[in-house]
């Protein structure tokens, strides 16, 4: 039994100040640090977003184009978002007060600048692989708690991915943990992420 936490993107970028902030981003930064000082994992993981500075989500790449509106990537419907997490910058960086000398394994997300990759363990057209289900089968993961930014984009490809591409691993979201970019898409995450098979809990039903 091997129990792992993955912590989504809990970058500057995605909180408070940051490029692209979800409102109270900055909030799960408690919570993963309490749960990994809680004792219960044997692994902690956490995903960053890393684009180089051309990456085709951002609108910047694209001529008349605003932050979030609809554009087109490699052929495909792409929402176009403002320029974040560029690699080795302070957006891509952790927030400062997340505990990241706990953390075992990072994986890297959102490199290639003709495709998205909401998710920590593969693109978004499905077909390159970041390397993480190898990772976590190779460590013998039975048990996987989620939790980051943003609940309806990169948390919830990610979660979605980890039911199909980990058969067999017992996951939860852990919903406190997790702030969202539009409150509908929230809902609807929640819905799809236990729909999945994805139990959907709060940070304090796990022991300290
Ligand atoms: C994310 C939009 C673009 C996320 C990343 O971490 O949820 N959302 N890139
Ligand atoms: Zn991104």
């Amino acid at each position: 039994m091997t129990k792992a936490l993955l912590l989504i993107d809990i970058q500057n970028g995605f909180c408070p100040g940051g490029n692209l902030p979800v409102a109270e981003g900055d909030a799960v930064v408690p919570v993963a640090n309490r749960l990994m000082a809680s004792g219960q994992y044997d692994l902690i993981i956490a995903s960053q977003d890393w684009h180089p500075a051309n990456h085709g989500s951002f609108a910047s790449q694209h001529d008349r184009k605003q932050p979030f509106e609809m554009g087109e990537l490699s052929g495909k419907p792409q929402m176009m978002w403002p320029d974040h997490c560029v690699q080795g910058t302070n957006d891509a960086a952790f927030h400062p007060d997340l505990r990241a000398d706990q953390i075992d394994y990072i994986q890297l997300k959102g490199e290639n600048p003709a495709v998205d990759s909401y998710s920590a363990f593969r693109d978004n057209d499905q077909s390159a692989l970041t390397g993480l289900a190898d990772y976590l089968k190779s460590r013998h993961v039975t048990e996987l708690d989620i939790m980051g930014l943003a609940t309806d984009y990169c948390v919830q490809f990610s979660v979605l991915d980890a039911a199909e591409m980990l058969p067999g691993v017992k996951l939860r979201l852990i919903e406190d943990g997790c702030r969202g970019i539009d409150p509908s898409g929230v809902d609807a995450a929640l819905k799809a992420m236990a729909a999945a098979g994805v139990a959907i809990i709060q940070s304090r039903d796990i022991a300290a």
